[in-house]
């Protein structure tokens, strides 16, 4: 990242004062495709879609040099199910773009899980209505294949509940014309709708609901992924998950000693993750961010990591998306509740220590 994009990353923010980044989206009537690798920086990706939340096709030259397009595939273009049977390694080249993901910085470290994918679907299947978990970011590059994907802005998905409040599981089915079924089906627009075709990356902004077809036997490999751009809409989706369980189990609020903790159990079991392990996450990454900045080091060059070539103005964003969303979890009351006395370092402390980097790093 370049000082000019942090700079104009850190006054998106302040012009959100407080609002939620998922939430700010203007009105699209397309989903931008994006040609030439040559003429596409990641300062252009930052500012572009990562920053204002917004969709993205890439074409296929984006993934040319991909492995898995020549060898999981067969000369006809259908999945290469000999050559998968024997091999199955990751063949593929992360995407510049897409290199700011904590989430997977994160389960690397701790060396337990990921959120890397590979989908197979044949032809005919699809994906239910839904957003990604943490209200992730995703990508998704189809190896072979064809998809279609309906998008639909964040908030919008509210208009398509029945009138149980559910959401729908396919926003393709003709029940959604019923109005005494979804009474404010009117309240929401058209998807945007976006063929993606062989060696096609679709960039899935945070918060988008959407539902996916496999037009064509298809592979595809996807990441989700969270960086400072959508940290505080996983840490709101938290929130809300939380808030969730708590009304599952609201009758044995008064009776169980520990409901609090036990909350915080069912949370984790459910989601992956609670109060307590997303304070882990957040330090994680920013110890790497703090250690990166004090050797004067890109955040690529840490000890085991590829180099992702970000640099010290993409730790020192990243640090800041931080400070920001530590602020709020600490004196969040459930936070509050989590016995926090063997963390290392204290929450407070290490909200500390990023607020000096914050002011350090303003004239970087
Ligand atoms: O390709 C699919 O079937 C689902 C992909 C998806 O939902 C995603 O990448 O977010």
């Amino acid at each position: 990242m370049d000082r000019e994009t942090r700079v104009f990353a850190e006054s998106h923010f302040r012009g959100l004062e407080g609002r939620l980044p998922s939430r700010v989206c203007p009105k699209l009537d397309r989903v931008d495709f994006i040609e030439k690798p040559d003429s596409f920086s990641y300062a252009d990706f930052f500012k572009g879609y990562l920053l204002p939340n917004l969709p993205c096709v890439f074409s296929s030259a984006f993934t040319e040099e991909w492995g898995s397009r020549r060898l999981w595939v067969t000369p006809s273009g259908k999945p290469n199910f000999d050559y998968l049977l024997q091999n199955y390694e990751g063949v593929f080249t992360l995407p510049i773009y897409f290199s700011s993901d904590w989430l997977n910085e994160y389960w690397d470290a701790l060396d337990v899980d990921d959120y890397r994918f590979v989908y197979m679907g044949p032809t005919g299947t699809w994906s239910p209505f839904h957003a990604d978990i943490f209200r992730s970011f995703s990508w998704s590059v189809n190896i072979c294949g064809r998809k279609k994907w309906f998008f639909f802005p964040p908030g919008q998905e509210d208009a398509l509940r029945d009138r149980h409040g559910g959401l729908p599981y396919d926003v393709t089915s003709p029940s959604l014309l019923d109005s005494r079924l979804h009474p404010t089906r009117d309240g929401c627009g058209p998807p945007l709708e976006v063929t993606q075709e062989a060696g096609e990356m679709v960039f899935v902004p945070s918060g988008w609901h959407h539902q996916v077809h496999n037009l064509e036997d298809t592979i595809s490999i996807n990441h989700n992924w969270v960086n400072g751009c959508n940290l505080a809409n996983m840490w709101h989706f938290l929130q809300q998950e939380l808030r969730a369980v708590q009304q599952e189990v609201i009758e044995w609020r008064d009776t169980m000693p520990d409901w609090h903790h036990h909350c915080q159990v069912i949370m984790k079991s459910c989601s992956g993750i609670n109060f307590e392990e997303f304070y882990h996450f957040l330090k994680i990454i920013a110890e790497r961010r703090l250690l990166l900045l004090a050797k004067g080091m890109s955040p690529g060059q840490a000890e085991d990591g590829e180099d992702t070539g970000l640099g010290p103005q993409q730790a020192a964003f990243d640090i800041g998306r931080i400070a920001e969303v530590l602020e709020s979890v600490v004196v969040h009351p459930d936070f509050q509740r989590v016995d926090t006395s063997t963390f290392s370092p204290r929450p407070e402390v290490l909200l500390r220590q990023l607020k000096e980097a914050v002011a350090a790093t303003t004239s970087l």
